[in-house]
Formats: C-alpha cells, structure tokens, sequence
C-alpha cells in the first residue's frame, strides 16, 4: 500500500503542476488506499490550489497556471464530490459571482470563481454583462452567503452602487455580504458603494469570503465604514467653471507640415512642426455627438487627427439579438462600447482537429480593401493612412476562447502556435496588398499584459509569439511600412524583445500599468517612437479641464523633446470619455505641442 503522506504529496505537486490526469489518477488511488475524502481535499486539494494563487499573487505564476492548476484541481474535487455527499459533508456556503452590467471582461471573475470553487463553494457564475434585475432573481433563487461583483471599466464601477441599492429595494441586502473587485476597484471605491469587501486578486477574494461565512460579524475584512477617509470624489465633476486660457504664442496660421509629414517625422524620430495626435479607438456615439451625427472621418478633419485608422471590412452574417457571426468562423454578440465580443462556447477550434478545416478569409477578396481605398481616396498624401490590425495574441484568443486560449497555452502550446501561424500568414498578405494601395503605419492593438505585467510567462513570449511577432513586422517593413505596436498595461518586460524585433513605434505606455512615458522615452526613445498617455480611466472622463491640459503638457515634456512622440489617450476615447475634455486635451496639443517646444510655457502651472 502506498504512504499516505507521499500519495497526499504528489496530489499536491499534481495540482500546482496544473497536471489534471495525474491528479485524477492519484485521487483515486488515495480512495482506494483507504485514505477519506476529506482528508485528500482539506489536506492536499485545498492547500495546493491556495499555493496556486499565492504563486500567482508573487507573479511567480501567471493564467496559465492558475487555469490549470484549478482544472486539476477539478479533477479531483469531481471525483470526491459524490463521497463526500454521501457523507454529508456541505459546501462552504453558496456564492453567487457576476460582471457587472455593461462590462463584458471575464477573465478576471472566472479566476475568482476557480479559487472559490477550490475553497468549496457553491459558485452560482451568472456571468458578465449582468442586470441588477437578474441578479435579484438569482439571490432569491439561490440564497447565497456572499455576493461578488467584478467591475474592470470606471464606466462600469458605478454599477456596483445600483446592484447594492436594488438588493436593498428588494430588502435583500442584509440577507448577503458584498464583495467587489476588478482592475480598476479599490478598496477605498468598496467603501464608497457601501460594499462588505473588497480584494485585489482572486485568492484573497476566496480568503475573505470564506471569513465572511465562517465568522459574519468579526471578520478582519469587513469595511470599516466611515474609518477609510474618501480621497476622491466618484462623482461627476463638470469643471472649475473658470474659461480655459490658450497661451498667448499665437498657433501659426498655416502649420508647415502636413499631418503625414508630421507622423512619418515622428516615426523617424525626428521634430515635426508640432506633436501630433491620433487615436486607436474612438467611440461611435462619442462620434455623433461631436460631428453632429457625422462619422469618424469627419472628426478626423474637424480636430485635424493626423492619423487616420482603417481597418480591412470583414462580413458578419446577423444570427438575431445583436449576435453574429464573422468570416473567422467566430460567433460574437454586440455589447457595450459596440465591442463584438467573441461567445467563447462558440469558438471555432476546440482541438487540432479543427486545424485542418479552420481556415482564415481569403487575403485576395477585393472588398476587403473598399475602406482602404475610401480613406487613401479622401486622406492620401495628407494624413498618416494607419492600418488597424492584430498581431500574434487576439487572434488565438478569438478563435480558441480567452479562458481555453490560457489553458491551451499550457497543455497545447503547439496548437495555438498553429492558429498563430495562420493568423499573421492571413496578416501579411493583407497588409501587403494594403501597402500597394497607400497605406503608411500598421497598428497593432493586442493586448497581451495587464497592470501586473504580461499575463503568460516570459519563455511563451520568446518561444511561440515572438517568432511570429518577427515575422510581420519583417513583412511590414518589406512591405515599406512601419510597425506600431498597442499593447495595454505593464508591458515593460517585453519592451526590449519588441524593439529589437523592429517594432516602429510603441503604444499607450499604460499608466494603470505603472508604466511612465519618461522612462520609456530615455530607455526606448532613440529607436521607437512613443505614444500615449493622458489619461482615460477618470481624467479624460471627469476632468477637471485645467488638469487636462497639465497632463497633456507634462506628457509632452516627459516624451516630446526631440521629438519621436505623438500626444493621446492612455488607451482609447471610449464611451466614457467626455467629448469636451477630448476637445481640450487635443487644443493643448495643438496650443502646447509646437516645436521648437516652449518649455516656459510647458511648465506646470502655478496652483
Ligand atoms: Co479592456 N479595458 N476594454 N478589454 N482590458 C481594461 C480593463 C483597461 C484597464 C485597459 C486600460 O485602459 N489600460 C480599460 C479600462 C480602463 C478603465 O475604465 N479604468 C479597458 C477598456 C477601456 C476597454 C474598452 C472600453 C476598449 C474599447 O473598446 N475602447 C472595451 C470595453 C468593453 C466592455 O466591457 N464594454 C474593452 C474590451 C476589452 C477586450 C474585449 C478586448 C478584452 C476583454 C476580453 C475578456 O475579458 N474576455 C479586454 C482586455 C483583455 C483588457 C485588459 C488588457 C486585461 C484584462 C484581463 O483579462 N486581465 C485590461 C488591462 C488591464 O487590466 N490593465 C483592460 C487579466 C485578469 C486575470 O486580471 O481582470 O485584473 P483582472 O482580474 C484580477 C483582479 O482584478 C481580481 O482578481 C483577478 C485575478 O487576480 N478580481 C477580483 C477580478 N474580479 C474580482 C472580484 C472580486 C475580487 C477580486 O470580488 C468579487
């Protein structure tokens, strides 16, 4: 008969080694040598998954791990689950975890639901993009213990106020403890919304939630109301008041440069006559309202953006209720932000099997290219004709699913490579053909970090992506284009591979990403040309104007000198976004941005 401590051991190597056949396997053999359930969950599961998390808290793990660590974990727990039915042993308590309405990222609360499922909840996940009203009826429903609300958008954080409030209406609040969390949540905002709790990372959620179950009244974590002093304000503030006054520098009447010329001078890191803007992102209704029911090319003359986005037109066929399918063979359902977010049941490739039959659209059908020849029509020769596209990471996470693209990474990394293959094979061929038409800039936006860092590990980089990521911009510059690359947050420790793969430029140095556009620009700002990064998570939505305006001079200070640098959003001019506080930020551009730069003018102002 096999030690029980050694087989305990190896259950728990299993599970940090994500090795979900061993762990079955083992949990198995532990039953069958006499060992109780309970003692294989409490005394190896449990604690393995929770060195999971911590692992992942330290950085020293990332997704992939965490995904599957707890689908190891899975493994086991299924196996026990009926015994320890039997023996009437009841999960933990009931909790019932959503994505608040309007916010459809997931990947964050799926992680909160793998570590509360390992802690033995009950979890009830109702999802993303959840109203207060279905929320309402799964409480009523499922009575949970603990409620968790993610929120990963300051657009969306509010929505943690109006869930709270519907459950008092329904006299339900009382009955549950609420937990928030997400990237942009603090516990400082928990407070504010009169939450119960509120954790930065997913195994401190299942931590607190368990206290919050076990001990209700004397939990360490519960929010002491009233002890946090507010520091912000959560509220809209509509401006100072006082009317913004531009420098006295007269702007010239007639720049001499065109908006091309200024980008490609940028891009060659040299001075153009003064910085120039443009965005990744602009959001459609944010559109209307400033063109006065125009479209995005007409705001492109009327704030004289110096690089215009197209991207390449691929058909969707409508399958009903704002869901459709694309020619990738993804099935996406329209939601906030107009984003088509990919349904991840749906995805095209389970398994190598699918590889043989999953074929991107055909590079050569000429409609793909309408909207290129519309723009190099009308902005040729004028403005920078950018074209919007992906490189190695979006496309895997479209077609396999975000969840599935994490855990394949770790089980079959050669699959992805595969579907990554395809995808920048499809890339290349665009963008060539785009390049004969007039195209100057391929803009990248994928985004493989967030404000911890690259979310996989560094040898996945070098090892499966990066070849990849060579390859197009090699293409790129074949092609006689350059190469800007968007990646949101803390991109720093795969900045010096993105460089030296030839990369042109570089976006929107995140600040949630504790990245700092003066450090980028010293380390990075001889060989690439920087973008970024007024910020767009409250600045740009909620003023005040005067702090706009500072922040576009302090960019410009921070990564214009020599220039090498165009001024814009820390990500995009989303829904969020004031249009007024847009206008300003792109006026002090234009006011400020004049080369040879004013540093006088550019200091900060006196409070
Ligand atoms: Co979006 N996005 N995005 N995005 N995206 C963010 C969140 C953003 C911070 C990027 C940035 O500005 N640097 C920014 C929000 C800024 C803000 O408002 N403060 C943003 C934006 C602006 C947008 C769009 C508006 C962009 C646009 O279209 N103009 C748009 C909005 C769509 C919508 O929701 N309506 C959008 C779209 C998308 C994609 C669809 C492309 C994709 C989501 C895909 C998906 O989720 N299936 C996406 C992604 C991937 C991101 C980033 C890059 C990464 C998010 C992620 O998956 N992180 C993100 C950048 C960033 O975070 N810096 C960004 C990995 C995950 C493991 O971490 O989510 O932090 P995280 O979860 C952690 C903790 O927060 C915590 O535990 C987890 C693990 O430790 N936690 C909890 C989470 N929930 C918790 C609950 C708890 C307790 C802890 O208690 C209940």
């Amino acid at each position: 008969m096999l030690d029980s401590e050694l087989i305990k051991d190896q259950l728990y190597d299993g599970v940090i080694d994500g090795d979900e056949a061993v762990v079955a396997g083992l949990t198995h053999e532990a039953l069958d040598a006499g060992l109780a359930a309970g003692s294989v969950l409490y005394d190896a599961l449990i604690p393995a998954l929770q060195e999971v998390g911590a692992l992942f808290e330290r950085g020293e793990y990332f997704v992939p791990e965490m995904l599957t660590g707890a689908k190891a974990m899975k493994a086991g727990l299924n196996i026990l689950r009926p015994i320890l039915a039997r023996t009437g042993a009841k999960p933990v308590g009931t909790y019932v975890l959503l994505t608040v309405k309007g916010d459809i990222h997931d990947i964050g609360k799926d992680l909160v639901r793998v570590m509360l499922e390992g802690s033995g909840f009950n979890v009830v996940d109702l999802g993303v993009n959840v109203s207060p009203e279905t929320l309402i009826e799964a409480v009523k429903e499922h009575q949970p213990e603990v409620l968790g609300f993610s929120a990963f958008l300051t657009t969306t954080m509010p929505m943690f106020k109006v869930n709270i409030d519907a459950l008092k209406e329904a006299g339900l609040r009382d009955k549950v403890r609420i937990m928030v969390g997400g990237a942009p949540v603090s516990e400082e905002f928990a407070v504010h919304v009169g939450a119960d709790g509120y954790a930065a990372e997913a195994s401190t959620a299942s931590r607190i939630a368990i206290d919050f179950v076990q001990n209700p009244d004397t939990s360490p974590y519960l929010l002491q109301k009233g002890e946090h002093a507010a520091t912000k304000t959560y509220a809209k503030i509509k401006g100072t008041g006082k009317a913004l006054k531009w420098p006295s520098r007269r702007l010239p009447a007639k720049p001499s440069m065109t908006s091309l010329e200024r980008v490609l001078a940028v891009l060659r890191h040299q001075e153009p006559d003064r910085v120039p803007h443009f965005e990744w992102v602009h959001d459609v209704d944010l559109i209307k309202n400033m063109t006065h029911g125009g479209g995005y090319w007409d705001l492109v003359d009327l704030l004289d953006i110096d690089g215009v986005m197209v991207a390449p037109t691929y058909r969707k066929t409508s399958l009903g209720n704002n869901i459709y399918s694309d020619e990738w063979g993804a099935v996406r359902e329209i939601g906030k932000d107009n984003y088509g977010m990919p349904v991840d049941a749906k995805a095209p490739i389970k398994g190598y099997e699918d590889l043989e039959t999953w074929q991107p659209p055909d590079p050569e059908a000429d409609f793909r290219y309408e909207p290129i020849k519309v723009a190099v029509e009308r902005f040729g020769g004028k403005r920078a004709i950018i074209l919007q596209m992906r490189d190695v990471w979006s496309g895997p996470r479209d077609y396999m699913g975000y969840a599935q693209l994490f855990i394949n990474l770790k089980e079959r990394p050669a699959l992805v490579e595969a579907v990554v293959q395809k995808c920048v094979d499809h890339y290349i061929r665009v963008i060539q053909r785009a390049a004969e038409m007039g195209v100057n800039v391929v803009f990248s936006g994928d985004d493989v970090a967030d404000n911890r860092g690259p979310m996989f590990a560094p040898n996945l980089w070098e090892n499966l992506f990066l070849p990849h990521y060579r390859r197009l911009t090699t293409a790129i510059h074949e092609a006689g284009l350059y190469h800007w690359k968007h990646s949101d947050g803390n991109m720093y420790p795969l900045l010096d591979s993105i460089v030296a793969a030839g990369s042109d430029g570089i976006d929107p140095i995140d600040p949630s990403g504790g990245m700092e556009l003066k450090v980028v620009k010293a380390k990075y700002g001889d060989r690439v040309a920087i973008k970024g990064n007024v910020d767009q998570t409250e600045l740009l939505m909620y003023g005040p104007p005067e702090a706009v305006v500072e922040s576009v001079k302090s960019c410009i200070v921070d990564a214009g000198v020599g220039g090498g640098y165009v001024c814009s959003s820390s990500n995009s001019i989303h829904s969020g976004v004031d249009p007024e506080l847009y206008k300003i930020m792109v006026d002090s551009i234009h006011h400020y941005g004049q080369y040879p730069l004013d540093m006088e003018l550019l200091a900060p102002a006196k409070a």
